[in-house]
């Protein structure tokens, strides 16, 4: 496959050449009443949020779990890569609930989604995690256009430049309309704090009631080591070609402050003054 195209605009935001092009039907996606979508700004807890929804949804069922990969049951809804099934046909024949996984910031989300009142849980994480994150993805991923160093990343980061846009806007945007429109607002640090906490609150956003060793399980099952060594969640299924994992693995490192052992002391102060600038307006916080 050709690798590493420069970004394309889809109306405001720069995203992955090969998602772009694929923007029509994304864009005329029809999303079913029963529909539960995950969105996240990339590199924010999608795959590990996207296993408990998944566990949750068939009662901690881990044989069900084990029916396919993570991308075939939750369908990722503006992939297209050449050499990768984007397992749209599977998506639009699965039974509801059907678990939808994208990146796609409020404002080009297909309108299907707000007029069948889909379900919606987000993910956000500390921008500084999600920084190093993306970083080290750009470099696995060859959809992506070559990184550079960290610091030229980071500024890119800091513009709002790279796939999918501005971090700040994503999680502000979410945040700002989570009442209006029930959304289940979730923090990574939290997932890591008190895992099983916050699988109660996807049962009960779900309508789940399942009991204790349930919960125990399908925690057991979605730990950062269960989860980089399942071929169904680690993303082993993706050839080299596309997401070379000796570069980086998908699974990294699962841990809050990794961006400590990245940062300098000016890199810090820098992104600190554009954290401060990009949350004046909002109660949203993080922590880090
Ligand atoms: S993507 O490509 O945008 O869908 O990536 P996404 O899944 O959102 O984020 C990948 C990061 O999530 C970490 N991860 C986990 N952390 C803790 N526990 C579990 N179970 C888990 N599963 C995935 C993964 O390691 C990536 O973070 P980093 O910091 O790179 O390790």
């Amino acid at each position: 496959m050709a690798s590493r195209p420069p970004l394309k605009m889809v109306g405001d935001m720069p995203l992955i050449e090969y998602f772009a092009d694929n923007w029509e039907k994304v864009k005329n996606f029809q999303a079913e009443e029963g529909d539960l979508l995950i969105d996240t700004y990339p590199k924010s807890g999608t795959t590990w949020i996207s296993e408990i929804v998944d566990l949750v949804v068939h009662d901690g069922e881990t044989k069900t779990s084990q029916r396919g990969s993570i991308s075939e049951r939750v369908p990722f809804l503006e992939f297209a890569v050449p050499d990768v099934p984007t397992r749209a046909q599977k998506r639009n024949k699965m039974k509801p609930p059907r678990l939808i996984k994208s990146h796609l910031p409020v404002h080009l989300l297909p309108e299907s989604f707000w007029e069948k009142n889909c379900k919606i849980i987000y993910v956000a994480r500390n921008p500084k995690d999600v920084l190093v994150s993306f970083y080290h993805f750009y470099r696995m991923a060859v959809v992506h256009p070559e990184p550079g160093t960290f610091d030229k990343f980071l500024h890119q980061f800091i513009k709002g430049t790279v796939s999918y846009g501005p971090w700040g806007a994503h999680n502000k945007d979410f945040w700002k309309i989570r009442h209006q429109r029930d959304i289940l607002y979730l923090f990574y640090e939290d997932m890591l704090e008190d895992p099983k906490r916050e699988i109660r609150k996807v049962m009960k956003y779900v309508g789940k009631d399942l009991p204790e060793d349930v919960v125990e399980k399908i925690h057991q099952c979605t730990t950062f080591k269960a989860m980089k060594d399942n071929p169904m969640t680690n993303y082993s299924n993706i050839p080299s070609s596309v997401m070379d994992q000796t570069i980086s693995p998908f699974m990294r490192k699962g841990t809050c402050g990794d961006w400590k052992s990245h940062f300098t002391v000016a890199q810090n102060e820098l992104f600190d003054e554009y954290y401060k600038k990009e949350m004046s307006d909002t109660d949203l916080t993080f922590r880090f």
